[in-house]
């Protein structure tokens, strides 16, 4: 089916796909409506001829329609009642139209754009597509512009009193930490652990520029996710490093947990912490998050349901922690989808309104680069960035 015509983009594009149209099944393993399987298997058959002129153009207009229509039952129905159908449509959808738009000879960036939504709203469709081709589109991406470099006078560091500080351990044993950290639920900041781990060499804003830059993600806007104008939205990772990074746009943070699905490279520059070995589940089950962002982000007070290390990568983090114990004290919200929060500014606390408050017992401590806490399942914890930052956190059961 070479036609001369085709752009070598999209020829290597294509080749990332099993080859005849017969050996390319496209199951969608989940309800959907009537019109969506004749649609796919249009789609199916405008590649073959997605080369020829006029091919690609058919062919994006299809994908477009299959996207959109998948789009809207994407947001029908709150997100977990979503079914599995409708990821897989969605998700073919995003990766016929980007093939729609290599063969029409456009830019990378717009087909690079859908890989990023089909994965982060569908699924990763035949065997890995989605990821195959966004890895492949990176590399034809036009690179970014390193950011600019600013100077910011470091934040005043907040002043730990020693008998609050959360205890310091340098490489203990899996023993030692299990029988004096795990068991008992305490916290503890591990050091040495993650000094073999390719991203404190690596890692830096130039660097997550030049891996991510081109990649689109969801950012969450606003300083905290309890004030009221906190929003979220998708942007390449270059738009939110020049714009809150870089750029005085106020507070922005990169917090996802499929950020290392979507981009393996920096996942390969992380470990899990051998300490997860003490847990019940397998590795697989562990999520990964990434949190990225400026000087000033904040996660208010709040619990979550598993262990966690939180590994620092660069930049310096202020933590408060306090005891499952001490939750009456801590005010956690009343509705539903905030009751794992406090109501209370930690670090301005309405004393007149949470006067119980000043009964829980913090602990805290500065995170450094290179440094790995660990917050027991539930704990209370609050985090201020000091400097921008990058942390990886580790849930585990
Ligand atoms: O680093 C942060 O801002 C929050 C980290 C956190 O809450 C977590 O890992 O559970």
């Amino acid at each position: 089916m070479s036609s001369g015509l085709e752009p070598p983009l999209w020829v290597a594009a294509r080749a990332l796909l099993p080859g005849p149209e017969a050996e390319l099944a496209l199951p969608l393993d989940g309800a959907v409506e009537e019109w969506v399987p004749p649609l796919l298997r249009r789609c199916r058959a405008l590649l073959e001829g997605a080369g020829r002129p006029g091919g690609a153009r058919a062919l994006r207009r299809a994908g477009a329609v299959l996207r959109d229509g998948a789009w809207e039952r994407l947001h029908a129905a709150p997100w977990r009642e979503v079914g599995e159908g409708w990821r897989r449509a969605f998700a073919y959808g995003c990766l016929f139209s980007a093939l729609g738009e290599l063969a029409a000879g456009r830019p990378a960036a717009p087909a690079l754009r859908l890989c990023d939504l089909g994965l982060l709203l569908g699924r990763d469709v035949l065997g890995g597509a989605l990821r195959r081709l966004a890895g492949l589109l990176r590399h034809r991406h036009r690179p970014r512009r390193p950011p600019q470099k600013v100077h910011r006078d470091l934040a005043p560091v907040p002043v730990v009193p020693p008998e609050d500080e959360v205890p310091h351990l340098h490489c203990p044993s899996l023993e030692h930490f299990r029988d004096n950290y795990l068991i008992p639920q305490r916290p503890v900041v591990l050091e040495g652990i993650m000094d073999h781990w390719p991203c404190t060499k690596k890692w830096s804003v130039d660097y997550i520029c030049e891996v991510a830059g081109c990649r689109t993600v969801p950012v969450e806007l606003g300083s905290q996710y309890t004030d009221e104008d906190w929003s979220q939205q998708l942007m390449t990772v270059g738009d939110f490093i020049d714009r809150y990074i870089v750029g005085e746009n106020g507070v922005g943070y990169l917090a996802q947990h499929q950020l290392f699905d979507q981009i393996p490279e920096l996942k390969e520059d992380i470990n899990i912490p051998d300490y997860c070995c003490l847990g019940e589940e397998d590795e697989d089950n562990i999520t990964i998050n990434a949190w990225f962002g400026p000087e000033g982000t904040i996660s208010p007070l709040h619990q979550d349901p598993q262990q966690n290390f939180l590994a620092q990568v660069f930049g310096r983090k202020y933590i408060r922690l306090c005891s499952p114990q001490d939750s009456e004290n801590v005010y956690p919200h009343e509705s539903q989808m905030l009751h794992n929060t406090s109501q209370v500014d930690v670090e301005d606390p309405d004393l007149v309104k949470f006067p119980n408050f000043t009964k829980a017992a913090f602990q805290s401590c500065v995170l450094m680069p290179g440094q790995v806490l660990f917050i027991p399942v539930k704990y209370w914890h609050y985090v201020r960035s000091l400097d921008t930052s990058f942390s990886v956190s580790f849930w585990w059961s």
